[in-house]
């Protein structure tokens, strides 16, 4: 799905910056470890939202036209350091099933982040629904993955000379023959990253007009959650994909100004307390 990166990293006055193939202006802040990637030409990005799922969700989506596409299961097992560096980026790392993603961040361009001000600023709920969905970028290719974790790892405070060592054993296994030939243990090790959550869920996914994709989530933490998701090509796009949720979930009988919780906020809340508090304070989760 995600064209490939080429990343060059450079220090200019304090920060990292990241530039892509096709378009710059992402930052890697030295201070908070933060990274947003510039939302790119022929790169597609999640737009997403999350909703209450009630028992006659089903019922309602069908009455909206959506189709209903399959039920599957999944098991999925998220990593971070034990000091919950990726996360706290809000840059999440899973093995669903056999395969690894990473869920990145993404920041437009500075000119169309102050276009999205300006709607926000403007009223009409455009600015609004925006702000009520997620952007994330998914990256699938195991040495993009690692290569995303490493320059997450390397945005941290301090320990410069550390993260050189650690950033040139990576580039040697590398250079031994790539990341998908080192087992899971390895590589997962070689940047001290350990599993912090695990579940399992069924998901009933819809279609519905205009490309809008319904999953309906049942995990077996006892947890349901209902997710309307688009994927777009360019930033100009993220607004009618925002407002066309929006308008989804109204139609669902929800309210068109809430923000409702994911299995992750539910899981960590649940399960790790100490966790989820952290991303909390860091604005990653929202209560
Ligand atoms: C917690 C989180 C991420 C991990 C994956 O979360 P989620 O989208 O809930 O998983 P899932 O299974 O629906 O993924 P999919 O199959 O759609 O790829 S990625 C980003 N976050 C942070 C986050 C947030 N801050 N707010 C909300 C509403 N959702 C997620």
């Amino acid at each position: 799905m995600c064209a490939r990166l080429s990343l060059s990293l450079c220090a200019v006055a304090g920060a990292c910056v990241l530039s892509c193939q096709f378009y710059t202006a992402c930052l890697l802040s030295e201070e908070d470890g933060e990274c947003f990637w510039c939302l790119d030409r022929g790169m597609s990005v999640e737009v997403e939202r999350k909703f209450v799922c009630r028992s006659d969700t089903e019922t309602r989506l069908k009455e909206l036209g959506a189709e209903f596409v399959g039920e599957r299961s999944f098991h999925d097992r998220y990593f971070d350091t034990e000091q919950f560096t990726l996360t706290l980026s809000d840059t999440w790392l899973r093995c669903r099933g056999a395969c690894w993603e990473l869920k990145c961040p993404v920041r437009v361009r500075e000119g169309e982040e102050e276009e999205e001000k300006g709607r926000e600023r403007g009223g009409g709920g455009g600015g609004r629904n925006i702000k009520l969905c997620t952007r994330y970028r998914e990256i699938t290719e195991l040495s993009e993955i690692v290569d995303r974790v490493r320059q997450v790892r390397e945005g941290g405070r301090g320990r410069r000379k550390e993260r050189e060592r650690e950033g040139e054993r990576g580039r040697k296994k590398e250079r031994e023959g790539g990341w998908e030939r080192q087992t899971d243990s390895a590589w997962l090790g070689e940047f001290a990253l350990v599993q912090f959550a695990s579940f399992t869920t069924v998901r009933r996914s819809y279609i519905l007009q205009g490309g809008v994709r319904a999953d309906l989530d049942l995990v077996d933490f006892g947890f349901t959650v209902g997710e309307l998701e688009v994927l777009v090509e360019t930033p100009e796009q993220i607004p009618a994909g925002a407002e066309r949720i929006a308008e989804l979930v109204e139609k669902l009988g929800e309210s068109a100004c809430n923000r409702v919780p994911g299995k992750m906020d539910a899981y960590l809340k649940q399960f790790h307390p100490e966790h989820y508090g952290r991303l909390l304070r860091a604005h990653k989760l929202h209560p």
